[in-house]
């Protein structure tokens, strides 16, 4: 099975986005979509990211990424049933299959919470320069565990800068400065916007007295390797409580 198959197989269809949030993501290169988890689902997101936290002390984060200023969790698939709905949202799934042609895989599920006082990232894409402009190599997707507001660190992201054959980096003096075209991604726990992760964005600044929660599901293509091996990672428990097309996206099985 490859990844359109799964795609199908999961409900994702050609008119599961209109022409008018495709036309968006291809020209700002992101898609804010509202109220996908049920508020159920985002408490039991948070109180199973709390109880990894606790758990997992000084080595949490440490399969893919530490971060100062932020509480990192990786290898979230395996951690968790409910972090499995990243492969069961439609929507999000054809945002994403949008981006990337439909040939797909997860490349990390992890959570990043920026803390009171930090946070704050200089704007980037998650790949360097493309071989060939357009040819969209990762998208991303963060799953607002908290309200996103003005100050408790919502993600920025400069709209249209996929489309630009240049990095953050070298078109800004200092990428950690606000950028004029920016915004920042502002919503309720439970949205989730899917963004080409070719655009430039990052984290600001949490300036309230609380954490910023979210997850990022990361996708790339399928003959690209993942932030995190998921071939390596899966555990028996999970993979046998997965559907064959959630495993396909996940890039354990399937062409
Ligand atoms: O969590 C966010 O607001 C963005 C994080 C991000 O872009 C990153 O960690 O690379």
């Amino acid at each position: 099975m490859n990844s359109i198959v799964a795609l199908h197989a999961l409900g994702v269809r050609k008119d599961t986005l209109t022409a008018e949030q495709k036309s968006h993501l291809d020209t700002q290169g992101y898609l804010h979509i509202k109220a996908v988890l049920t508020t159920d689902e985002v408490q039991a997101l948070r109180d199973r990211i709390a109880e990894l936290h606790a758990a997992e002390g000084a080595a949490a984060g440490t399969e893919v990424h530490q971060e100062a200023g932020t509480d990192r969790l990786s290898d979230l698939i395996n951690k968790g049933s409910m972090f499995c709905v990243v492969l069961r949202k439609r929507k999000v799934l054809a945002a994403i299959a949008h981006v990337l042609y439909s040939d797909m895989k997860l490349s990390s599920l992890n959570s990043r919470s920026a803390l009171p006082g930090y946070g704050l990232q200089a704007l980037h894409a998650d790949w360097g320069k493309l071989e060939t402009p357009g040819d969209y190599q990762v998208c991303n997707s963060i799953w607002l565990l908290d309200d996103f507001t003005p100050d408790n660190g919502a993600t920025r992201l400069v709209p249209g800068s996929h489309l630009l054959e240049t990095t953050a980096a070298e078109a800004m003096e200092d990428p950690r400065q606000p950028h004029p075209d920016e915004i920042q991604l502002l919503g309720k726990a439970g949205d989730v916007v899917v963004f080409n992760a070719h655009v430039w964005h990052g984290g600001t600044l949490n300036t309230t007295d609380s954490p910023r929660r979210a997850m990022h599901g990361y996708f790339t293509r399928r003959h690209r390797p993942q932030q995190l091996d998921q071939k390596k990672y899966i555990k028996p428990e999970t993979a046998a409580s997965l559907r064959l097309a959630e495993l396909v996206l996940l890039g354990v099985e399937g062409d």
